[in-house]
């Protein structure tokens, strides 16, 4: 017992000074400016700006917070009728090497489909972006009055 444990210390020890460590896309990510419309229920959008430090593309596959049971990544675009809608983005967001995605009200964003808790200006909560290598990036978002446009919700 004694050799087989000084036999995994040394795999430690050797582990723990490796340059190669594994890089996920989630260690590329920072999330600044992270911020959602306030609501007491229902749908509302969240919006960020994400930075892939890395030099290879990373991409959101999927979004979940505590406020809400569901989450998607929606892009907007023209309806058939001219009129603009938002609907989930396929493939969700690339971010490509050392570039910045803003997600913004009238673009992509991330839309909390059921709000269980209700979101009041001046709180704050968690949204956890998961990448297409499955790492993931949680981050706080401040909540906001916000009185712009309001997107349309097309299907
Ligand atoms: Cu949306």
């Amino acid at each position: 017992m004694k050799i087989l444990g000084t036999a995994i210390l040394a795999l430690a020890i050797l582990a723990g000074c490796s340059t190669e460590e594994p890089r996920t896309e989630a260690d590329s990510v920072t999330v600044r400016e992270a911020w959602i419309k306030s609501v007491d229920s229902g749908m509302t959008s969240a919006f960020a700006e994400i930075q892939n430090t890395g030099e290879e593309q990373i991409r959101v596959v999927a979004a979940s917070t505590p406020a809400s049971s569901m989450m998607e990544l929606h892009e907007i675009v023209a309806s058939s009728d001219g009129a603009m809608v938002m609907k989930p983005k396929e493939g969700g967001f690339a971010v490509g090497g050392d570039e910045t995605k803003i997600l913004q009200a009238g673009g992509d964003h991330l839309m909390l489909m059921d709000v269980t808790t209700p979101l009041s200006p001046g709180t704050d909560t968690d949204i956890t972006l998961t990448f297409e290598d499955g790492s993931s990036s949680t981050f706080t978002a401040q909540v906001r009055e916000f009185v712009g446009a309001q997107e349309n919700y097309g299907g």
